[in-house]
C-alpha cells in the first residue's frame, strides 16, 4: 500500500480549503486505508465509515466547522470526520478504554456538536439549533447528516414536519446506502430507490418541458432559467416529490463517492435561503470487497484479517441471542401464533433465522421502537404472541407505549432485552442499564433474567404462557457454555432458586449469579457462609423464599447488573421493608447513577468493584465492621 501521507498534515478541517481535487481525492484513499488499519485492531462501525470518506470530506471542505454545524445522526459513521478535526493520535485507540468513542462526543472536541449513539435524533437537534441561531441573530450553517436507516425512526419524520413548517435556514444530507444494518425496510425506503432508480426525474423533466412549451414565448426562457438552477444543483431538482411537498428543497441524487458533485451539491445548499435536503448515493463498505459484499456482517465488526475479512477469534459457543433466537424458532414451529418484532436488528437480536424459515411471521419495523410495541399490542389484542425483541437500551425510547399500550390492557407480549447490563466498546448510549428501574414500577409487567443460557431457554418457554407482559433481560455475548436441556422446563412466575444453603444471603439477578457463586464458594473458605439465590425475577419477587431466608440472615447482599436507584436491590429492599424485617445488614452491588464509559466489560466491573475480588474485600470488611464470624 502507498503510505499515508497528507492526512497526517491535516491537524484541522481548515487544512483542506487549500488542497486540490486530486489531493482530496488522495487524502479519500489516505482516511480508508487507516480507517480500515484502526477498525481491524479495534473493532468497529467499519462500513458505515467506509461509505462516507468522500462526503464527510466535501462538507468539511465547503462548511466551516466549528463555526458551522454539523450533527450526524447516530454517529457511527464519525470516524473520518474525527480524522479530520484533530483526533488522529486518538483515533489509534478508537473504542478502547479511556480513549476515543465510537460516536460524536462534546467532551472531546468543539467539532462534536452533538452526542449521539442512539438513532433519528439529528433532525430535532438541527432544527434546535437553526431557530437559536434565527433568534440569536447569528450566521452559521446547520447541517444533519442522516442515513435513510435512521429516517425509518419516527422522530425523524416529527422533525421533517416542523422543518418544513418553520422553514428555517437548514441542510439536511441523505446518506443513502439502501442500508440500515440489515437492508432498509419500509415504504419511505422504496420511494428513496424509486428516486434513485432516475425514473421520476427523467418523467418530470419532460413533464415540466412539455408544460413550459406549451405556454408560447415564455416557455423557452423558463426553460433555460431552469437550466441555469439544475447546473447549480446538478440537474436535480425535484418539484412535487415527498420532501418537497413537505416544504423542503429536495437535491439530488448527488454521486455520493464523487467529491465534485458532493462538493458542488453542498455549496449550492449554503446558499439556500430555507430547509434543503442533499440526496446522496453511498456505498456501504466502499474501498474493500470484504465489507462492500457484505455490509451488514461489517456494519459493527469485531477485529478482523484485512487480508481474509474474517474475525481475528472465532467462537462457537453460541451467543445468548443466537439462544434466543433458535428457542423462538423452536418454539414457534409448534405454535404459529408467535410472531417475531425487530427494530432494525435481525442479524443483532438473533432473529435472521426465524426470518428466513417465517417470512411471514417476523417483521423488521425500522428503527421504530415505539411503533414495533405498538404493533405488537394491535397482534397480541388479535389472539397472537408476539415477541419484540430490542436492546435494552433502545427499549428506552418505547417507555410511554410499554405503559400505555401494554401494561395498562395487561397485553400478553414477551420482550426479549438484548444487550442487557454493562456493553463494552459503544460506550455511555449503549449501556443496558437502565432497563429493571424504568420497567418495575410499570403495572403488570414480569420482570426476568436468565442465570444462563439455558435458563433463558426455560424463560422464553414459560414467558409465552404467562399471558402477561414479560420482559426478560439478558447480555450481550457468549452463554457461559452450561448444556442446554432438551425439553423445556416451566419456571411459575415469581418462583426463585435456591443455589447454595448459607446462613447469610446473596439475592442475584440474571448475570451475576455465577459472580455471587464465586463469591460465597471463596468467602466459605474464609469462614463466611452465604446462601446464593437466583432471583430469577425481579418483578414479582419470590417473597415466601427470600422473606423466610432474610429473617434468619445476619446480612444481606443483592448483585444486579443495573442501575441501583429503583433497581433489583432496590426492589428487595423494599420487599424486607413491608415484611418490617430490619435486622439484617443489608448491601446493594449494582452500579451507582452515572455515565458509565466505553471498555471491555471486564474492565468497567473492576472500576466500579463489581469483580469478584472487590465484592469479597467489601462484604469481608462488613463483617469486620459488625463484629459478626
Ligand atoms: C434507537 C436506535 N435503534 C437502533 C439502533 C442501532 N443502529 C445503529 S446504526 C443502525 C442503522 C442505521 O442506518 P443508517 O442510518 O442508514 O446508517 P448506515 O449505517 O446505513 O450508514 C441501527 C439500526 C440505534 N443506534 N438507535
Amino acid at each position: 500500500m502507498t503510505p499515508v501521507r497528507i492526512l497526517p498534515t491535516i491537524k484541522s478541517p481548515e487544512n483542506l480549503k487549500k488542497l486540490s481535487l486530486k489531493e482530496l481525492e488522495e487524502l479519500a484513499r489516505e482516511i480508508r486505508i487507516t480507517i480500515l488499519e484502526t477498525v481491524s485492531r479495534t473493532g468497529g462501525h467499519l462500513a458505515s465509515n467506509l461509505g462516507v470518506v468522500e462526503l464527510t470530506l466535501a462538507l468539511h471542505y465547503v462548511f466551516d466547522s466549528p463555526r458551522d454545524k454539523i450533527i450526524w445522526d447516530v454517529g457511527h459513521q464519525c470516524y473520518t470526520h474525527k480524522l479530520l478535526t484533530g483526533r488522529q493520535l486518538e483515533f489509534t485507540r478508537l473504542r478502547q478504554a479511556g480513549g476515543l468513542l465510537g460516536y460524536p462526543s462534546r467532551e472531546e472536541s468543539e467539532h462534536d456538536v452533538y452526542n449521539t449513539g442512539h438513532a433519528s435524533t439529528a433532525l430535532s437537534a438541527a432544527l434546535g439549533l437553526a431557530v437559536a441561531r434565527e433568534r440569536k441573530k447569528e450566521n452559521f450553517n446547520v447541517v444533519a447528516v442522516v442515513g435513510d436507516g435512521s429516517l425509518t425512526g419516527g422522530v425523524a419524520y416529527e422533525a421533517l414536519n416542523q422543518i418544513g413548517h418553520l422553514r428555517q435556514r437548514l441542510i439536511i444530507v441523505l446518506n443513502y446506502n439502501e442500508m440500515s444494518i440489515s437492508p432498509s425496510v419500509g415504504a419511505l425506503s422504496h420511494y428513496l430507490s424509486y428516486l434513485v432508480s432516475g425514473q421520476p426525474f427523467l418523467r418530470m423533466k419532460e413533464q415540466a418541458k412539455s408544460i413550459l412549451r406549451s405556454i408560447p414565448k415564455v416557455g423557452w426562457p423558463l426553460i433555460k432559467a431552469a437550466r441555469a438552477l439544475e447546473e447549480l444543483v446538478k440537474k436535480t431538482f425535484f418539484p412535487g416529490i415527498f420532501f418537497e411537498e413537505l416544504g423542503i428543497r429536495y437535491v439530488g441524487p448527488i454521486h455520493g463517492h464523487s467529491l465534485p458533485s458532493l462538493i458542488e451539491a453542498f455549496e449550492a445548499a449554503k446558499n439556500y435561503e430555507g430547509p434543503i435536503l442533499i440526496h446522496c448515493v453511498t456505498q456501504k463498505g466502499r474501498g474493500f470487497k470484504p465489507a462492500q459484499l457484505n455490509p451488514e456482517k461489517f456494519h459493527s465488526a469485531p477485529p478482523f484479517s484485512i487480508k481474509t475479512g474474517k474475525p481475528l477469534k472465532e467462537d462457537n459457543q453460541p451467543t445468548y441471542s443466537q439462544v434466543f433466537g433458535d428457542t423462538v424458532m423452536e418454539l414457534a414451529q409448534k405454535d404459529e401464533k408467535i410472531i417475531a418484532i425487530t427494530a432494525a436488528m435481525t442479524d443483532g437480536t438473533g432473529l435472521h433465522r426465524f426470518a428466513s424459515d417465517f417470512p411471514d411471521r417476523f417483521f423488521d419495523v425500522g428503527i421504530a421502537e415505539q411503533h414495533a410495541v405498538n404493533f405488537a399490542a394491535g397482534l397480541a389484542i388479535a389472539g397472537l404472541k408476539p415477541v419484540v425483541a430490542i436492546y435494552s437500551t433502545f427499549l428506552q425510547r418505547a417507555y410511554d407505549q410499554i405503559f400505555h399500550d401494554i401494561c395498562l390492557m395487561n397485553l400478553p407480549v414477551v420482550f426479549a432485552l438484548d444487550r442487557a447490563g454493562i456493553v463494552a466498546e459503544d460506550g455511555p448510549t449503549h449501556q443496558g442499564i437502565n432497563d429493571i428501574v424504568y420497567l418495575r414500577h410499570l403495572p403488570n409487567i414480569i420482570l426476568m433474567a436468565p442465570k444462563d443460557e439455558n435458563e433463558l431457554r426455560h424463560m422464553i418457554y414459560s414467558a409465552f404462557q404467562y399471558q402477561k407482559p414479560v420482559a426478560i433481560r439478558f447480555p450481550k455475548g457468549r452463554g457461559i457454555g452450561v448444556a442446554i436441556d432438551k425439553e423445556f422446563k416451566f419456571i411459575a412466575i415469581g418462583q426463585a432458586e435456591l443455589l447454595k444453603d448459607g446462613q447469610d444471603l446473596i439475592i442475584a439477578y440474571g448475570n451475576m449469579l455465577p459472580t455471587a457463586l464465586e463469591v460465597s464458594q471463596r468467602l466459605e473458605k474464609e469462614g463466611l457462609s452465604l446462601a446464593v439465590v437466583n432471583a430469577r425475577f425481579a418483578r414479582p419477587l419470590d417473597e415466601n423464599l427470600i422473606v423466610e431466608r432474610a429473617r434468619k440472615a445476619r446480612v444481606i447482599i443483592t448483585m444486579e447488573e443495573g442501575v441501583l436507584a429503583g433497581g433489583f436491590g432496590s426492589a428487595v429492599r423494599e420487599l424486607l421493608d413491608q415484611k418490617e424485617i430490619y435486622h439484617p445488614i443489608f448491601k446493594r452491588f449494582g452500579l451507582p447513577t452515572d455515565i458509565y464509559p466505553m471498555g471491555r466489560p471486564e474492565e468497567i466491573r473492576q472500576w466500579l468493584e463489581l469483580d469478584p475480588h472487590s465484592m469479597i474485600e467489601k462484604i469481608k470488611a462488613i463483617y469486620q465492621r459488625a463484629g459478626i464470624k
